[in-house]
Parts: structure tokens; sequence; C-alpha cells
């Protein structure tokens, strides 16, 4: 039995592995978190050294307190994951405030969790009380297709929502809240921690301008199916815009009034808005 036999564990590096291989992370672009449960910590447990050092998060997140993630480490490459968990990964706990946290595996060669800390745990913070603890996942990708829309798309929620739903059917029904938008603002820091956030109260996908996304989820099939959904309604977007900047015909506010009542999901109007 090794830490690597354990669910979560393998969950989390096929993820990562999987990001890899769609080509949404070059060199040490992106990053992963999951909130571990209760139970999951008591199987990895005999596996955790010494604690590290207490250090900040740069944040805090008084509602994640006491709780333990799994977390890529910063500077460290999604490609190698797979390879080497122990060196690329590490498991985490934060304190009773949820301002410090502390290394209890992996980096085992030195480093730090992701420099995206701050956004993963405020987004967890946000999506556990959003979905009564249920979401776990934070996941954030270079995706290719969406970064490229950021640069010809106004940076608006229910402009960047209508052009994904209307790229594939299956869009409303994968992402009914919609997407919501952050323009472009360092990366790395609280700020862009609590502007992300601040849309995650409302939407299970962030996208931030010329960077990337951030996707929230139960689990890491549903977290990586849901990035992968919106990427790839973003590369039918970028196809049909290089063909022509017209659509002849499309899935109109009525089709999806339609499929909402058959699918069973609530699309809010204001993204079914005509257009001129
Ligand atoms: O390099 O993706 O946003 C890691 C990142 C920072
Ligand atoms: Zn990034």
């Amino acid at each position: 039995m090794s830490i690597l036999d354990v669910k979560f564990v393998q969950g989390f590096i096929r993820l990562c592995n999987d990001g890899w291989l769609q080509g949404w992370h070059e060199r040490n672009g992106g990053n992963l978190s999951y909130r571990i449960r209760p139970e999951e910590v008591e199987e990895v447990r005999e596996y955790f050294h010494e604690p590290g050092e207490w250090k900040a998060i740069g944040t805090t997140v008084p509602d994640l307190a006491g709780e333990y993630f799994m977390v890529t480490g910063s500077g460290k490459y999604f490609r190698n994951v797979i390879l080497d968990p122990e060196d690329t990964s590490c498991i985490i706990e934060l304190d009773e405030k949820g301002e410090n946290y502390r290394v209890l595996w992996g980096l085992c060669n030195g480093g730090r969790p992701t420099s995206e800390l701050p956004s993963h745990l405020m987004n967890h913070e946000v999506k556990k009380k959003a979905s009564n603890g249920a979401h776990r996942v934070i996941y954030h990708a270079h995706t290719t297709n969406v970064i490229a829309l950021t640069f010809v798309l106004p940076l608006e929620d229910r402009i960047f929502t209508r052009e994904l739903w209307e790229m594939a059917t299956e869009c409303p029904v994968v992402f009914p809240d919609g997407v919501g938008v952050v323009g472009w603002m360092v990366p790395g820091g609280r700020d862009i921690a609590v502007a992300t956030s601040e849309l995650m109260k409302k939407y299970d996908v962030a996208i931030w301008a010329h960077h990337g996304m951030f996707a929230s989820g139960p689990d890491f099939d549903t977290t990586f199916g849901l990035m992968h959904t919106v990427e790839k309604s973003a590369e039918i977007l970028v196809k049909t815009l290089s063909m022509s900047p017209t659509k002849l015909q499309t899935i109109t506010p009525q089709n999806f009034r339609d499929l909402a009542k058959d699918f069973n999901v609530n699309l809010p109007e204001e993204f079914l808005y005509e257009k001129n």
C-alpha cells in the first residue's frame, strides 16, 4: 500500500495528466486543488511527515479553518505530476483561523504550493458555502481557445455565456448558470482572488482575460468535464469566427427555452436577450 493507491490521489494525478494531454499546461501553467474529505484524510495520515512551518496563505479563509487540501506545487509542471507526484504536489493543512498553511506531505524536493493558492482557497470557501459542502475541486488551466476569445469578445459575462452556449447544444445543460469573466489582472495575489471568488458565488466557471479559466466542481470528473466542455465550445466559436464574422443560423433564445424545459434546467433570461 502506498499513498498513490488512495483514490482521491489517483483522481488528482489523472486530472493533471489529462489537462497536460489537452495542451492546457505549457511549462508550469495551471494549478489544481482538492478539498479532502475527513475520512480521506485518515486514509493518508500515515504518510504525513513532520509538519512544515506555518506560512501565510496571503488571504483569510475562516470557513476553511482546519481543512486539508491536495494542491499542485508552484513552478511545477503538470506534465511531470504523473511521473513524480511527491515532487510536484503536496497535501497541506490550514490553521484554526484559516490564515496559515503547513505542508504535511509532498514537495519532497522543496518548494511551495501553487502561486494561485489565494484564488484556490477563496474559491473553495465560496463554493463550499454555495454548494452546501458538495464542491471540492478547483482547477485552473490555460485553455487556448477561451484565451483567444478574450481578445475579440467584450469581457462581459452575458456575452461570453450566450456565445459559448450557442456553440453546442449540450453547453447550457452542462453550465446552466453561465460563465463569469474577470478583466486582465495581475495573477497570484489577493485582488484577483477576491474578483474570482465574487464570480464563483454565481458561476462554476470564471474566465481570466488573456490568461485562462477557473472551474469548480464536486469531483475530478465533473470539474475536468466542465473545463473541457467550455474550452471545446470556445474552439468551435474560434473556428466559426475564423470562417465568417456572421452566423447563417444558430440556436435561438426560444430553442434554449425549449431545451431548458425538456432537460429540466433553469436558464436565466438575462442570457436569452434578442440580438440585433
Ligand atoms: O504558472 O498558471 O496563474 C501557474 C499559473 C499562474
Ligand atoms: Zn495561470
